[in-house]
């Protein structure tokens, strides 16, 4: 027989990613459109889902992997790590270790809602400059807008009785204004007025905030300065100033100009 090294054969093992740039790992549910049918999840949004995701987000910064912030929106999430990046760069070893952390802790998160379910995430990683943060981010929240148009739309047409597959069809080529117009008409609902995180979806980062204390040596008060992990619910708009400035602010933060 002959003898091989099995080592050569881990032939994308050796794939990797500049360490001394900010790196994005993005991961998706595996056929979640099959979890929402079997959880029942309401239609077109549905609270557990995107709290189940929240939690899954946190776990990698509980976890202690330089991440400066996590983007949440319908079933994926997306990750900014901070350079130096972890394993080297390894493609491989970063897309794998995010990608299950979120699948066990997203599977936890449904238990502790009685949902027995194990499910599984894909990721991917994308290259990002500094200043190109905001722009990535932007591109992920006009996904996260357009995707919440849709489903609003898609449910006002199955609500008249309609089927999701000739629904689908109907909504073919529909733009935006028409959109909203249908769901306002059948729905009664005014889009720009439905809860932010349906609309920009969940901001992930570390803040710093201010805790009071007491110097029994001293005796007096003292302030000293913890880190925890934010969730905003309401982010802001990544293509406008404000979020431009709230991203900047946040690399500062974290030491990358
Ligand atoms: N009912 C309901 N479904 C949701 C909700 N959030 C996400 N989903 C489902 O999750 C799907 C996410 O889209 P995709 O990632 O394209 O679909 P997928 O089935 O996960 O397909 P793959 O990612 O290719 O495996 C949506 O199509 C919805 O079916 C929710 O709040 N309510
Ligand atoms: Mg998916």
């Amino acid at each position: 027989m002959q003898t091989i090294d099995w080592k050569t054969r881990e032939i994308a093992s050796t794939f990797r990613m500049p360490e001394d740039l900010p790196l994005i790992v993005r991961v998706d549910g595996w056929k979640f459109h099959n979890l929402a049918k079997k959880m029942g999840l309401r239609k077109p949004f549905d609270e557990r889902m995107i709290k189940c995701l929240v939690k899954a987000a946190e776990e990698p910064f509980n976890l202690g992997l330089p991440v400066i912030l996590a983007y949440v929106f319908s079933d994926e999430i997306s990750f900014l790590i901070k350079p130096p990046l972890p394993f080297k760069g390894r493609v491989e070893k970063l897309v794998s270790v995010f990608a299950s952390i979120v699948s066990s802790s997203f599977s936890m998160a449904l238990r502790e809602m009685n949902v027995e379910a194990n499910v599984g995430f894909d990721g991917r990683v994308v290259v990002v400059r500094h200043r190109e943060i905001s722009d990535y981010l932007s591109w992920r929240q006009a996904e996260a807008w357009r995707n919440c148009i849709n489903a609003y739309a898609q449910y006002a047409l199955i609500s008249k009785g309609m089927s999701s597959r000739r629904a689908t069809k109907e909504l073919k080529g529909m733009k935006a204004p028409e959109l909203h117009e249908l769901v306002f008409q059948e729905l009664g609902i005014n889009l720009a007025k439905i809860p932010a995180w349906q609309r920009r979806g969940v901001l992930i980062f570390i803040e710093e905030y201010e805790k009071e204390g007491f110097d029994p040596i001293s005796n007096k008060r003292t302030i000293v300065k913890r880190r925890r992990v934010r969730k905003e619910w309401e982010p802001p708009l990544f293509s406008s100033e404000e979020g431009r400035s709230f991203i900047i602010s946040l690399l500062r933060f974290h030491g990358l100009e």
